[in-house]
């Protein structure tokens, strides 16, 4: 599957930065191409010099909204962000339709994350223009939700993030969820903790991308997962997640191998299985996936490690959890030593985290309601006070 990934705002840019990354990683690995264009969208830009893989012209890190920020950001404001992104939209569109590959493109992923100010406000806006322009072609979304200590400190953080996943939700295809606290480790420092967790966020989507767009006819699967495969199992909110068993040495000497012996047979189902569990529990949010109306999994591992069993115990073990889910499939075989699974929950009826985005943001947006009708109360009273007074100007 090819995507044309559209950065925005600082956390949507870097993770798009990721995606190139991965762009060239799967040129390298599997003479693959999987994003057709990469791009950074920032009101910020010192932000849009410090990403690695995006090419650096400026028509892929492109600055809205300079006469207005002094390319100083929005501070957190997302109504700010949303107007920029309407003025400048089209700056956007002008950069991606020049795109040399953009006819491969099956469809726009954008990111961003919910909590900030300049991508939390432009992605429903840019996701809207992009559906009005090109009718027919899906636009997702990845959106970052933010840390605990950012919710608890800023309810601002709270209010953005409902905000954004409410007109984003209305207008994208499919709307990917990454929850930045489940990918926190303590032990590191920021800003290499942000790099961590964003490729963890990228990652899943790795072997689903290239499944469908392999040349070498070795790593063509039985059942290949190709881009109308993925696109039918996206719809409104979606999890991802990937898990990985790695084969015991000899496995990867297949001639060493007595395949027949009947504790091997049982041992590869019990692998893939494993797989599947650590992608599930590696999902970007935790969500239940009995929630799920659509779901997919991808088995990427050496030829000799699939077969029909493993394919139908792993589709029986996923039948079991997402239970009311439509279920597809696929596998993706290759060399490397491991057995891999990812892992995509779609449709989902229920997730309480956005729920209770929705309710906290109601209630912040009462009181501050209350407070700004308290505070011109106040002024009014003060100017009461001072009526009978000269004015000097
Ligand atoms: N996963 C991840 N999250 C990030 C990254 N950078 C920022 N965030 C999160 O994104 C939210 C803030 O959004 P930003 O992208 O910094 O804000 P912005 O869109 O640049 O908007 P302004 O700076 O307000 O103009 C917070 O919840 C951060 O924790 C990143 O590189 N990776
Ligand atoms: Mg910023």
């Amino acid at each position: 599957m090819k995507l044309m990934v559209i950065g925005l705002g600082q956390c949507g840019s870097r993770i798009g930065d990721e995606f190139v990354r991965l762009n060239r990683r799967a040129q390298k690995e599997r003479h693959a191409t999987i994003i057709t264009g990469g791009y950074a969208v920032n009101t910020d830009q010192a932000d849009l010099t410090g990403l690695r893989y995006i090419d650096s012209d400026y028509l892929h890190r492109i600055l809205i909204g300079g006469r207005k920020t002094w390319g100083h950001g929005v501070g957190k404001v997302n109504e700010i962000g949303a107007e920029l992104a309407r003025e400048d939209g089209d700056k956007i569109i002008d950069a991606i339709k020049t795109a040399p590959r953009f006819y491969e493109t099956h469809a726009f992923l954008l990111i961003a994350g919910a909590a900030g100010g300049t991508g939390s406000g432009a992605i429903s806006v840019i996701a809207q223009m992009l559906k009005e322009r090109y009718i027919g072609k899906q636009v997702y979304a990845l959106v970052t939700l933010p840390f605990e200590h950012e919710e608890v400190s800023e309810l601002r953080s709270v209010y953005n993030s409902a905000t954004c996943l409410k007109s984003i939700y209305s207008v994208a295809d499919g709307v990917f969820l990454a929850d930045n606290q489940r990918y926190v480790r303590k032990d590191a420092s920021m800003a290499t903790n942000l790099q961590r967790i964003n490729r963890f966020i990228v990652e899943p989507f790795y072997d689903l991308m290239c499944a469908g767009e392999i040349t070498k006819y070795r790593h063509v699967g039985a059942k290949t997962l190709d881009a109308g495969d993925i696109m039918q199992s996206i719809e409104g909110w979606t999890v991802v997640g990937s898990g990985s068993t790695s084969l015991p040495p000899a496995f990867r000497f297949p001639w060493r191998l007595a395949k027949s012996h009947f504790r091997e047979k049982g041992a590869e189902s019990i692998r893939a299985i494993q797989a599947m569990d650590a992608a599930l529990s590696e999902l970007s949010l935790g969500c239940s996936p009995e929630d799920a109306g659509r779901a997919l999994y991808l088995l990427a591992a050496p030829h000799n490690e699939m077969s029909m069993d493993i394919a139908k115990s792993l589709g029986d073990y996923l039948r079991e959890l997402a239970e009311n889910a439509v279920i597809r499939s696929g596998d993706y075989p290759r060399e490397k030593g491991t057995v891999d699974v990812s892992i995509l929950l779609s449709q989902l009826a229920f997730v309480q985290k956005v729920r209770d985005y929705y309710d906290r943001a109601s209630a912040f947006a009462h009181t501050q309601k209350e407070r700004i009708k308290e505070t011109t109360g106040r002024l009014r009273d003060m100017e009461e006070a001072a009526k009978e007074l000269p004015s000097l100007i």
